[in-house]
């Protein structure tokens, strides 16, 4: 069943379709549908603006990362040294792998232009003339859309020399990687970029002092640049009428799991999971809401309690968790706590890089207690046992890998403590797995 109505605005007037607003068109890739949709404008108003006005611009219109940590972008550019000689560098993050999160991907499906545009206002204004994107490798329709659309873009004067007579030249380079979660991190993908086996960097110092090759470098998630173009051709104060002071714009929501419609939801950053649910058609029929992430499985996991947190920094970000990806993963009653943890847990033991031990070991250990536990091995010290390891994991490794794996243990013993009792004290798990879709 559907949660209860929520919020005051009819579900309908909540979406926003921006980057999103043309994907159902035929060919909604090309540049041809691109530019019947305002494409490339916002590129003409910044040409016309100097480097450091457009930064001025970014940062005043509120814009924050939307690849998990929200830092805001205009700063961030901004840190990006200027007549020290160096080459700068913008990194696109299109490494898209946190479970649950799917609007990266789909957005370069669907509309690779807003990408392209946004990442030739970007190197203007940090004064870049090498731009890559950086793109997970198994998305090989994707990797052939980029391509095109950035054979597309050169053909007609927005890639190459003296871009639109403004004397700016640019070239971009479309990267696949091999599909490892931590070429996520931007320090890996920078290695990885580099030819190296991606793992994390040390940081300070960060990317925009000594980024590619060592030179001052923008990385950037793809939703974060592709949403410039809008910025400047709609104006900051129309990007600040939505959202809240500090978590301003529009955003695009990966909503998966057990819901009726899953799919991506473009709205303001401080909307609902309540409201997310009640436009999109609320979770499975004949079905209630048990537990849900608001940004991936690295952010902690929320229950029916917090259906009417704002999605945003202020909001869920207070609560504890970052605001994360914005990958809203819902999952009902039928679903095992335990097991989804142990899953999670197992994607963490696999895709940690081996760099430091608490996270190497500490991932590994946590899957051999979860599996005891959910198979009925354990005793009831050993819930106190993967807390403890989970202590000893976060923000005692070396990037925010770690921090992730042991996030969904600590949400869940303190909102389902009593489901990993049953199956210690039951012998086995409580849960019929027919009955589970995800879980099987
Ligand atoms: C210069 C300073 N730059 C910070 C820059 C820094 C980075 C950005 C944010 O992790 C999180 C992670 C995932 N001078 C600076 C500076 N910067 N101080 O600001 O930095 P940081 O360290 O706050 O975060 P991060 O390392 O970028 C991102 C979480 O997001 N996450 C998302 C994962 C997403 C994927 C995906 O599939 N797209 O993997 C979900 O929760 O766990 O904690 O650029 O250089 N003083
Ligand atoms: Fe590698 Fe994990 Fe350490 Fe990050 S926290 S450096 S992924 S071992």
């Amino acid at each position: 069943s559907r949660p209860p109505a929520g919020g005051e605005a009819s579900p309908e007037k909540l979406l926003v379709p921006v980057l999103s607003a043309f994907w159902d068109q035929p060919e909604s890739w090309t540049l041809e549908t691109y530019r019947r949709h305002e494409g490339y404008e916002g590129l003409r108003k910044a040409l016309a603006m100097s480097p450091d006005d457009v930064i001025a611009y970014v940062k005043d219109s509120g814009l924050r990362g939307r690849g998990g940590a929200g830092f805001p972008t205009g700063m961030k550019w901004q840190f990006i040294p200027q007549g020290d000689g160096k080459p700068h560098y913008l990194v696109v993050n299109a490494d898209e792998s946190e479970p649950g999160t799917c609007k990266d991907i789909p957005l370069l499906f669907a509309n690779p232009h807003a990408l392209i545009e946004g990442i030739v206002i970007a190197c203007h204004a940090i004064r870049a003339h090498h731009a890559f994107i950086y793109l997970r490798g198994e998305v090989v329709p994707v990797l052939r859309r980029l391509h095109e659309a950035v054979r597309e873009a050169y053909a007609a004067g927005f890639l190459g020399k003296n871009i639109l007579g403004s004397g700016l030249d640019l070239d971009v380079i479309v990267h696949a990687g091999a599909g490892a979660y931590i070429c996520g991190e931007e320090t890996a993908l920078l290695d990885s970029l580099e030819g190296r086996r991606g793992q994390p960097r040390l940081r300070p110092p960060f990317p925009a002092v000594a980024g590619l090759y060592a030179c001052p470098t923008v990385v950037n998630n793809v939703e974060s640049i592709a949403s410039v173009p809008a910025i400047l051709t709609r104006g900051k104060d129309w990007f600040r009428s939505m959202g809240s002071e500090k978590s301003p714009g529009f955003t695009l929501y990966s909503l998966s799991g057990h819901v009726a419609n899953p799919g991506q939801y473009e709205a303001p950053l401080g909307i609902t999971l309540r409201q997310l649910l009640d436009m999109s058609g609320g979770m499975r029929r004949g079905h209630r809401l048990k537990f849900w992430t608001p940004g991936g499985s690295s952010t902690p996991m929320f229950t029916d309690e917090h259906l009417d947190v704002p999605l945003d920094y202020e909001g869920v970000g207070a609560a504890g968790s970052m605001l994360g990806t914005k990958a809203l993963q819902c999952f009902d009653e039928t679903t095992c706590v335990v097991r989804a943890v142990t899953r999670w847990t197992e994607f963490y033991a696999h895709e940690s890089c081996g760099k430091c031990t608490p996270c190497r070991e500490g991932t590994y250990w946590l899957v051999q207690l979860l599996r005891d536990i959910e198979a009925g091995r354990a005793r009831i010290a050993d819930l106190d046992k993967i807390a403890d390891i989970a202590d000893n994991i976060n923000g005692k490794s070396f990037c925010a890998l770690g921090d992730g794996a042991a996030s969904p243990i600590f949400s869940s013993l303190q909102y389902f403590r009593e489901e990993y009792e049953q199956h210690i004290t039951g012998k086995g798990c409580p849960f019929d797995p027919a009955k589970s879709t995800l879980w099987a």
